[in-house]
């Protein structure tokens, strides 16, 4: 299977996230759970790694607002540029504002800060030196295995890191800055009718966001129950889509606890919505932190879980994308993931 990879994440390593009650912590979405994952797809002989073809800035902007992924690219060097305690210690700082937007106008403020509070919905986006390149090679990575699954008809995989979906339109949010899987499903709609899957942990905002209104890109998630876990504001079972999308968007929200046998039920609900409406192209968003043990989750899928995921969702037999998201129980992350796309190959 191809396995599109670049290094180019490495260096996004910001030196801390902010937990909930303002707690400063260790970035958890950091570059050892690409190490686990590689060293685990090393042990694979039916592994094929690529590095991604440079799919330019087109595919993103169909995806995204401009003047968002303008502020992605420049916000670290402004930053640095306006406050001193970051310039005089690069490494020891991440940008990140104190003073979110509610967006009740329209209004994008002309400041860094009132950007950053108006492009960032929470704490655990950090922003440092090496990010938006890595956003860029991380989406990059979705487009790559995209187009492979298009021209070959065969599954390919997308090692992405940073990760994507909680990425909405002009928003960055939860680790992610570019919604790969987004961007990848949406470059395949140009070849036929996609359907989305995502089975992170939490709920695929960004990509419900980007596609709510759309009948040509249905997006399924399963993901614990926004009443307790993040987003919190979105990802609950009455959002169905609008406009022309209305009935192209479903939310499974699970409780904390959810095992394999309640999970997989969820699952072939999903499933029977997907076959019903026949798409051309699946994209995964597959996300490991349904797994019993994850420090950021509350369900308890095991191993056989992931296999038994794997094997439904590889019997829809459509040219598919699985893309990297989250997963941050680093020990058991890159046999979990073997262990989902083993059932692909
Ligand atoms: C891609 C992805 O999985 N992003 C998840 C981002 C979640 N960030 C929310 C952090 C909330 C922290 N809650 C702490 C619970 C620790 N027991
Ligand atoms: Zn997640």
């Amino acid at each position: 299977m191809k396995t599109f990879y670049s290094d180019a994440h490495r260096k996004h390593y910001p030196p801390f996230e902010v937990f909930d009650g303002g707690k400063r912590v260790p970035y958890l979405e950091n570059p050892d759970r690409m190490d686990r994952i590689l060293s685990a797809l090393n042990k694979r002989d039916w592994i094929e790694f690529v590095e991604p073809l440079d799919f330019g800035l087109d595919p993103i902007y169909a995806v995204h607002d401009k003047n968002y992924i303008t502020f992605l690219a420049s916000a670290w060097t402004e930053w640095l540029d306006s406050d001193s305690d970051a310039a005089a210690s690069p490494e020891t700082h991440a940008f990140l504002p104190a003073t979110f937007a509610l967006r009740r106008t329209p209004r994008v403020p002309g400041t860094l800060l009132g950007k950053a509070g108006y492009y960032m919905m929470d704490l655990s986006a950090c922003i440092v030196e090496a990010t938006y390149a890595a956003a860029l090679a991380s989406a990059n990575c979705a487009l790559s295995a995209a187009d492979t699954a298009f021209r070959t008809q065969h599954p390919a995989f997308a090692l992405c890191r940073p990760p994507g979906h909680h990425a909405g339109k002009d928003y960055a949010a939860g680790y992610c800055f570019i919604n790969n899987a987004s961007v990848a499903a949406n470059w395949l709609s140009s070849k036929g009718k996609v359907a989305v899957l995502d089975i992170d942990y939490h709920a695929g905002n960004g990509t419900q966001d980007i596609f709510y209104e759309r009948n040509d890109v249905l997006t399924i998630s399963i993901h614990g129950d926004p009443d307790f876990e993040y987003p919190h504001y979105i990802g609950f079972a009455d959002e169905t889509g609008a406009g022309a999308g209305i009935g192209f968007h479903r939310n499974f929200p699970l409780p904390a606890g959810t095992d394999d046998a309640h999970y997989l039920s969820a699952l072939e609900e999903a499933l029977t919505m997907i076959k019903i409406f026949a798409p051309k192209y699946l994209a995964v968003s597959a996300g490991m932190d349904t797994f019993d043990g994850d420090p950021l989750g509350k369900f308890k899928v095991t191993r056989n879980g992931f296999a038994e995921i794997g094997k439904r969702i590889a019997a829809l037999n459509l040219p598919s994308v699985i893309i990297m998201e989250g997963g941050y129980a680093n020990e058991a992350l890159g046999e979990n993931i073997v262990t989902l796309l083993e059932e692909f190959k």
